[in-house]
């Protein structure tokens, strides 16, 4: 491995809906200068356009579901051979199921370009609804419902908290408590990639 790749950061960014990873995302991927890449953004910018992905995708993103791991792990694999991302890449939102985790190990493997960090932002689920709750009165998401919202994280509980294992197992996560301020929880994640 070259110096250059010893410097590079390949992080994902993991937690629960409205732990504040899309918000501590953009903080880091300035603060470290590599790009922001949310599964999220990317499929609501196409439900707005009306592409024939976005007509798909709405109705699963409106239930509080999981878009199809085909889908999104190719618009990753997209993303990801992008120019920007040799310097390395922030995923925000990416991978949210084992079958999609196994698909990103896969695809680094094959560049020889392996995840260097694993931040698994952590806040109770009592903060989550009302963050949820409050962002929808002001941003008008049509997932940020409480319903809706009930729902994406039962679909965390049983699809995406695994990852967090997955990732356990190999030694790569480092949990960070995501109550308080916007400053202190990234100042935490800033010491977790600082490795202070
Ligand atoms: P995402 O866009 O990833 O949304 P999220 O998990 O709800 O939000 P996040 O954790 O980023 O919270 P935020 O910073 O905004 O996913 C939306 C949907 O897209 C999914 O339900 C799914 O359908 C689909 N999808 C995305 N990726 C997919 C994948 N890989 N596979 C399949 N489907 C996929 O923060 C939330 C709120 O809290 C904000 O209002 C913020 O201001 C506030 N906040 C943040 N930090 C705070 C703090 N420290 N204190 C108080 N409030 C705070």
């Amino acid at each position: 491995m070259t110096t250059d790749q010893k410097e590079q950061h390949r992080i994902v960014l993991l937690g629960p809906p409205g732990a504040g990873k899309g918000t501590q995302a953009v903080l880091i991927s300035k603060k470290v200068g590599i790009p922001h890449i949310s599964t999220g953004d990317i499929l609501r910018n196409a439900v707005k356009s009306g592409s024939a992905l976005g007509q798909e995708v709405k109705a699963v993103l409106d239930k509080g579901d999981l878009v199809s791991d085909d889908t999104v792990v190719k618009l990753i694999e997209e993303r990801i051979a992008e120019d920007d991302c040799t310097a390395g890449f922030l995923l925000d939102g990416f991978p949210r199921t084992l079958a999609q985790a196994e698909a990103l190990t896969e695809l680094l493997a094959r560049v020889e370009l392996p995840l260097t960090a694993v931040v698994d932002v952590e806040v109770a689920e009592e903060y989550l609804l009302e963050r949820i709750r409050k962002r929808g009165e002001e941003s008008g998401r049509s997932d940020d419902t409480v319903e809706v919202a009930q729902n994406r994280l039962r679909v965390y509980r049983e699809l995406t908290a695994p990852v967090s294992a997955y990732y356990k197992e190999r030694g790569l996560v480092t949990s960070v408590d995501g109550v308080g301020s916007i400053d202190e929880v990234s100042q935490r994640i800033f010491s977790v990639l600082s490795g202070n």
